[in-house]
């Protein structure tokens, strides 16, 4: 058998899926403030569908990771329970509406999440950190944000998030994936998906 593959090595593995997800123009757009406010606005519901995907699809994997990696993923999950109540509360401010039916890329994302129920435990804690890791690197590409989007910058790169995505490191090493890479570069390419979505919208 070949070594396992510690998750931090997978970005390197794969450097051009990993900027075109974490390097996204949408990011760069929100930094210097060219972003469309349709776009964003796009953006924000369509996000607000992804953590309700995710928080569900995380509840399904706390019932079946080992031991040391639940608390990780408990905490994580109150942490996705807040989030969604955080986007209700910029969803009622900026006058959208969180009832607007998934586009594309989220849907295919939420399929991508439901497969990986059927996946072994490693490979699905190997997506969750990948989508985690994902977010926490494109959002500090984002820093510190453009005049109206400081607060979503700040959210997403809080010292806290980064603690977080550690834990899910080590949760992650702890139960190796048969096939890292392949999970890692799936769930990279719904990422730079996702955003290439919001931006298209504009
Ligand atoms: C698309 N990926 C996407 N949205 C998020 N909120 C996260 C990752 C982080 O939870």
């Amino acid at each position: 058998t070949v070594a396992a593959v510690p998750v931090t090595d997978l970005p390197s593995r794969h450097p051009d899926a990993w900027r075109a997800a974490t390097r996204h123009a949408f990011l760069g757009a929100v930094r210097d403030g060219t972003i469309p406010v349709a776009a964003f606005d796009t953006w924000l519901v369509q996000d607000a569908r992804f953590v309700a995907d995710l928080l569900r699809f995380q509840a399904r994997l706390l019932a079946r990771v080992p031991r040391p990696a639940q608390a990780v993923l408990a905490g994580g999950l109150v942490a996705l329970v807040d989030e969604l109540a955080w986007f209700e509360e910029q969803a009622a401010l900026r006058g959208l509406d969180l009832g607007t039916p998934a586009l594309p890329a989220t849907a295919a994302y939420a399929e991508l999440l439901g497969r990986l129920d059927d996946a072994d435990v490693g490979t699905a804690l190997t997506a969750l950190w990948t989508i985690e890791r994902t977010y926490l690197d494109a959002w500090s590409h984002a820093r510190p944000g453009a005049e109206g989007y400081h607060a979503f910058v700040e959210h997403w790169t809080q010292p806290g998030f980064a603690d977080y995505v550690a834990g899910l490191e080590a949760a992650a090493d702890g139960v190796p994936a048969p096939d890292a890479d392949a999970v890692f570069t799936e769930v990279v390419a719904a990422e730079t998906a996702f955003w290439a979505m919001a931006q298209d919208s504009a």
